[in-house]
């Protein structure tokens, strides 16, 4: 019997650079290999004449251009992916038979793609939507794919809904508008009839849906899955990531800023990361679920708008993933990557999730007008580790040079080969599974309760994160024009508290209407009474592990601070600032008038990074200005420095200030709210009548909190 070949993180690594090529030292060669003479002009009669037919490197190379593209994603259109690792940190055996959660010792390779859902391949990053989180391992059992969200729950409970789900949230189809955003009609009419999306919606319009990064963010499997180990017993699993660096998020008005100052904002944070060395890193969680439990829970497992609560069962971590290397070409690698939830290896299996059964057919079915043909999977970025031998033969740009006449079986000319594998030697077997009932399209009570969980959602979250909730309800609302939609969406919202209710209809000039919320997804023949959404009473008033605020690492690991420079400025400060951000890790740039250098007080050169016209303050966590006399008058006499440091207050950033750097930080912020006064002061820190070693302290500590929310409570005029 061939042994499995051990895995090492770089095997996808070794196995794909047989792939890559690189043009250093080469000649430029058509695609037969014929060596360029002239690539500057086509083959013409005369100097001025009409181009040939016969020019064959014109057309080649005109053709290929034509069909450079291929078709985006329906859904997940624009991503960023990475390569890496997992491990996993003791054998899951007991649990699972699952290879790749066996040996501590091995690290599997995996390549992650994240992504948003509903904007096309250009849109920007930072629209409000939820983030695709889909992990492959390529395990030496074959491809593992876990095709994720940055959410726990579904906007649905069936698969059959989903394309109307997508063209409703997709720009509206007489106009094509709006690109990458659910703030239209099309969106919430869809929505207000649709009271199963409820708790996904809570999801979608807290601050989850605007990532800080992509590497702050945690990933969830969503459905239910079953781990199966040696001896054949099944229990139910929901898979978590958590990310190390904890969960944030940025301000929606940053958020709007951020896409126009750079689209690219999280490919671009994912990518530098990486290349600085500061590799993201999740652990891996498995809620686990006894299958005699099944049925012991208010909700149901095989509903995907509902989660488990951590507090009921809680995450076990079992394992590490790092992301260390960026794709070589983001075509071959990123947009080729073909994920499939039905990717699998023996030892993990699906439920009856009748979401996650739909997504079954979806994922191949895809590919085949995305990627053009059948043997997608012979692209390098979907090649498994684990060798590839069946009867699957020719299509569509066929990579593989089958030997032998033998494409068959049962065969005896080839001995049998091709052989199907038994179960101890790790050949794929579905759970067996009792299963019986009537042939119908219905759905079990407990997925009639709408309203429980998106209750618990919004009750366990922080007072700053309902607020931008409300917020977020207020502006997409706002942006619906018809009356009925909003009406009947605070209808929906009531069910789910009163208070979240008052304020959106506030925001949106419009009082609660009485009555029951809507459910416009029944059958013809149906009574729509027995659709009617149910609200059980919560067993549990608060979920703490719902709320971002319980999930900051305090750590300044990778954070961004602007240092506000100009000529004359103390170099001491400065350098003394940078150093201690960049001993724990965060990257600080020198911001200036305009670009080149400035000159310190002492006459010491200083590189700029950005001036004005290049950066903003919506591209850094934290903002510090240094003192020098001279910079009062470079920065009073300059709106955007001004500007900069106002924005950073506004969005509830850590400002710091040395000396004469205090009295810019008065100017651009006093106005709104006397610095030291209120609380509104907490994160801002003058280095006035402390040390510079003090002050140092206390600005590491304030970044660490990532925003100073109680600031928005005291300055934002449009608190919801
Ligand atoms: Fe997907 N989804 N999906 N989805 N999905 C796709 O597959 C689909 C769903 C998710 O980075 C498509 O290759 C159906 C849930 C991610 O390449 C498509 C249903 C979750 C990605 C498709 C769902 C996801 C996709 C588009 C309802 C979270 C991007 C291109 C039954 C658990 C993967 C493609 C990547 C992509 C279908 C619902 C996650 C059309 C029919 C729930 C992360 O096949």
């Amino acid at each position: 019997m061939k042994k499995i070949e051990p895995l090492s993180g770089d095997t996808k690594q070794i196995d794909i650079n047989a792939f890559s090529e690189t043009d250093v030292g080469q000649y430029l060669t058509t695609d037969e290999g014929l060596r360029i003479n002239d690539d500057q002009n086509s083959l013409k009669a005369g100097n001025r004449g009409p181009t040939l037919l016969e020019d064959f490197l014109l057309r080649e190379k005109i053709m290929h251009f034509d069909h450079e593209r291929i078709p985006e994603r329906v859904v997940h259109a624009r991503g960023a992916g990475a390569y890496g690792y997992f491990q996993v940190y003791e054998s899951q055996e007991k649990l699972t038979k699952a290879v790749f959660l066996q040996d501590p010792q091995t690290k599997t390779p995996v390549f992650v793609r994240f992504s948003t859902v509903a904007g096309s391949r250009g849109s920007s990053d930072l629209a409000r939507d939820v983030r695709g989180f889909a992990v492959r391992f390529f395990t030496n059992q074959g491809n593992y794919d876990l095709v994720g969200n940055n959410m726990p729950v579904f906007f649905i409970q069936d698969a059959l809904k989903f394309p109307d789900l997508i063209h409703a949230v997709k720009p509206e189809p007489n106009n094509e508008m709006p690109q990458a955003a659910s703030a239209h009609d099309t969106f919430w009419d869809f929505i207000s009839l649709m009271p199963e999306s409820i708790h996904m919606i809570m999801w979608i319009m807290s601050d989850r849906a605007i990532p800080r990064s992509l590497r702050m963010m945690e990933g969830f499997g969503v459905h239910s899955f079953k781990f199966i180990n040696l001896d054949g017993k099944s229990s139910f699993v929901k898979f978590h990531w958590k990310p190390l660096l904890g969960v944030h998020s940025v301000i929606w008005n940053e958020a709007l800023l951020i896409s126009g100052q750079d689209p690219d904002f999280q490919r671009r944070d994912l990518w530098d990361a990486i290349e600085n060395g500061d590799y993201p890193e999740w652990e891996f969680g498995v809620q686990i679920v006894n299958e005699e439990d099944e049925h012991k829970f208010d909700f149901d497992l095989l509903d995907a708008t509902k989660l488990i609560p951590e507090e009921l069962v809680p995450v076990i971590r079992i394992g590490k993933m790092v992301l260390n290397r960026n794709p070589e070409n983001y075509f071959a690698e990123t947009e080729q990557v073909a994920f499939h939830p039905a990717h699998l290896v023996s030892g993990i299996d699906f439920t009856n999730d009748p979401l996650l059964q739909g997504r079954l057919f979806s994922y191949t079915d895809t590919q085949l007008s995305r990627l053009g043909g059948p043997n997608f999977n012979e692209i390098p970025i979907n090649r498994p580790i684990a060798a590839v031998h069946n009867n699957q033969r020719d299509g569509h740009m066929r990579q593989t040079i089958n030997k032998g006449q033998v494409s068959y079986a049962p065969n005896s000319l080839a001995g049998g080969c091709p052989m199907q594998a038994g179960a101890n030697i790790g050949g794929f077997v579905s759970t067996a599974e009792s299963t019986s009932g009537v042939k119908q399209r219905a759905k079990n009570d407990k997925f009639l309760d709408h309203f429980s969980q998106a209750a618990l959602f919004f009750n366990s979250l922080a007072i700053w994160e309902q607020r931008h909730l409300v917020q977020a309800l207020q502006f997409e609302l706002g942006k619906v024009k018809s009356t009925v939609i909003c009406e009947r969406i605070l209808m929906m919202l009531a069910q789910v508290n009163a208070d979240l209710t008052t304020r959106v209809a506030k925001g949106l000039g419009m009082i609660v209407p009485l009555g029951l919320p809507i459910n416009g997804s029944f059958p013809a023949d149906a009574n729509p009474k027995d659709y009617q959404s149910k609200r059980t009473n919560l067993s549990l008033p608060k979920s703490p592990a719902l709320s971002m605020a319980n999930q900051q690492d305090e750590t300044i690991k990778t954070r961004r601070v602007a240092i506000l420079a100009a000529d004359g400025v103390d170099e001491k400060t400065l350098f003394s600032i940078q150093k201690a951000l960049a001993d724990l890790g965060a990257y600080s740039k020198i911001i200036a008038p305009s670009g080149g250098k400035v000159t310190s007080r002492d006459g010491t050169d200083i590189k700029v990074d950005h001036s004005y016209l290049t950066t903003s303050s919506v591209m850094f966590d934290a903002v510090y200005i240094p003192g020098g006399a001279k910079i009062i008058d470079a920065f009073t006499g300059n709106g955007y420095a001004i500007d900069f440091i106002r924005e950073a207050y506004r969005h509830c950033k850590t400002i710091a200030a040395s000396d004469e750097g205090c009295d810019i930080v008065d100017v651009a912020c006093g106005s709104q709210d006397p610095v030291g006064v209120s609380e509104a002061s907490i994160g801002v820190l003058l280095g006035r009548d402390i040390t510079l070693e003090q002050l140092t302290i206390d600005f590491i500590a304030a970044i660490a909190k990532h925003r100073h929310w109680q600031r928005e409570d005291k300055i934002n005029t449009l608190l919801a």
